[in-house]
């Protein structure tokens, strides 16, 4: 990007030069040269967002691979109906209650009057999710529902003019995460169930109850692509967000052209920004997956509510899970995941070289759940002791999968997370390729364990119980 203008100058400066110092014909092939470069340079700049080296491809996602943890939030206006709509109540995700209960859009539109988040406090938001050891927030600017938890300019559905709160939250909370060192990101849906160009109306079923495909309107294809373009030029000049995180882009109308075009007007906006491969069409249904070629737009996978069970070698990706059974905020939903799980989620997806991105569903209030905010600590509390397993590590160095638990890999060392304590306290662990030098508990550095090596691996003495039930790591130094 920056040295564009740069070589543009130097061009001009040489044709200059080239043109004093000619004359007739001779002038004409110099305009021809000019018109040659200047259609070189245009499409140069047009590529530029979209190739970089790998050195720069490395620097740009270096922030976001050791982060290894973070916060989704799903908040809007499903929080309110918080899954019940006239007395009806669904297994399905709170966030889709527009679609699932059938609710017009002028019926919804109301539950804006409803939303009143005075309990909201951006602070203890970071917090929860610093203390967690997450490493970056990513906020729903705007779900399916099309309504915009941010101060909009260009919509008037926002929390900012449609609601009793009339303040902007987002604000607040990009500031506390800045200052508590969280980089703050945002989710944005393609999907859109309220923008007028964005549905067609039909008769029967209303159309504007959301569904899970829309039609737009006839010619409404570039109406709606002005106003998501305004709203990320919103959103990313206001907020300057570390990723964009697109979703529903499942549509018909949504093609991959669309994609690789959004994708670079986001770059664009912000050259160092991360984009998720929901952008474009390159996901393969919940396990999530772009393909590795450059043929689709986007920067990471996504798989959903799964792990892939040998992660996706060759690429980066992020695995977006629940803590109950809903993104948004449902008040009966009470299928919470133990913290033993969560944790290891988490550690499993480190070891086969992912994110974890972890959902809390604030209330209407603007409170977090307390069955999350309990968990949340619980990941903290390991995290504290553990983190260096975790942070910055790369996927397990073992071809196959441990049977006592996962492993990841960092320069020079390897930490093995155990889950099932040898009864013997002999902790087996394969050979792979590295001469060990040293072995000891992350939660007791300067004490060394014994080991033996054989040919076919290593044995680690352990003390006789587990000093964490869920995982005890093991850190093993090698040379
Ligand atoms: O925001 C949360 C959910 O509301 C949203 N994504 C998370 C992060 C979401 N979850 N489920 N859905 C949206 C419904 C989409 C389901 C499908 Fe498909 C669309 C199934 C078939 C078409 C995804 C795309 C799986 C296959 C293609």
């Amino acid at each position: 990007m920056k040295n564009h203008p740069q070589i543009t100058q130097i061009i001009l400066f040489g044709l200059r030069n080239l043109w004093i110092g000619s004359k007739g014909q001779c002038r004409m092939k110099v305009l021809l040269l000019f018109a040659l470069l200047l259609g070189c340079s245009a499409s140069v700049g047009a590529q530029q967002s979209f190739v970089e080296t790998k050195a720069q491809r490395d620097q740009r996602m270096r922030w976001w691979r050791e982060a290894r943890f973070g916060m989704f939030i799903h908040w809007g206006l499903y929080a309110v109906p918080a899954g019940e709509y006239n007395g009806k109540r669904s297994e399905r995700i709170g966030e889709w209650i527009m679609e699932w209960a059938n609710i017009p859009r002028a019926e919804y539109e109301k539950f804006a009057g409803q939303f009143n988040p005075i309990k909201f406090d951006a602070k203890e938001w970071v917090r929860i999710a610093k203390e967690a050891g997450m490493k970056y927030i990513v906020i729903t600017s705007k779900h399916h529902d099309g309504f915009a938890i941010y101060n909009s300019k260009v919509s008037n559905y926002d929390i900012d003019d449609a609601t009793p709160y009339r303040r902007d939250p987002i604000k607040e909370l990009a500031a506390e995460a800045k200052k508590q060192g969280l980089k703050f990101c945002f989710y944005y849906s393609i999907l859109d169930w309220h923008y007028p160009a964005a549905y067609v109306d039909a008769p029967g079923k209303d159309p504007s109850a959301g569904n899970r495909t829309t039609k737009l309107k006839p010619g409404g294809k570039a109406e709606y692509l002005k106003y998501m373009k305004e709203q990320l030029r919103e959103l990313i000049t206001t907020y300057e967000p570390g990723v964009l995180w697109f979703d529903g882009e499942w549509q018909e109308w949504w093609t991959e052209a669309d994609g690789k075009e959004l994708y670079r007007y986001v770059r664009s906006l912000k050259p160092d920004i991360i984009i998720n491969n929901r952008v474009g069409r390159g996901r393969q249904g919940m396990q999530g997956m772009s393909k590795t070629d450059q043929e689709y737009a986007g920067d990471f996978g996504t798989p959903e509510q799964q792990i892939p069970a040998n992660g996706l070698p060759g690429v980066d990706w992020e695995s977006c899970m629940t803590m109950n059974t809903t993104w948004g905020f449902k008040f009966y939903d009470d299928k919470w995941k133990s913290p033993e799980v969560i944790i290891r989620n988490l550690i499993d997806i480190a070891s086969k070289g992912g994110n974890y991105l972890l959902n809390v569903g604030p209330t209407a209030e603007g409170l977090i759940p307390a069955p999350s905010v309990e968990r949340l600590a619980a990941v903290g509390k390991w995290m504290k002791v553990n983190g260096a397993s975790i942070y910055g590590t790369t996927a397990s160095p073992f071809p196959k999968q441990l049977e006592f638990g996962r492993a990841t890999s960092k320069a020079g060392r390897v930490y093995l997370h155990i889950f099932d304590w040898p009864a013997d306290g002999n902790l087996r662990v394969p050979a792979w390729g590295k001469t060990v030098t040293k072995a000891y508990l992350l939660a007791n550095p300067k004490k060394s364990l014994q080991f033996i090596e054989g040919n076919d691996g290593m044995t680690v003495q352990l003390p006789s119980q587990a000093v964490d039930p869920i995982a005890t790591v093991v850190v093993v130094e090698t040379k």
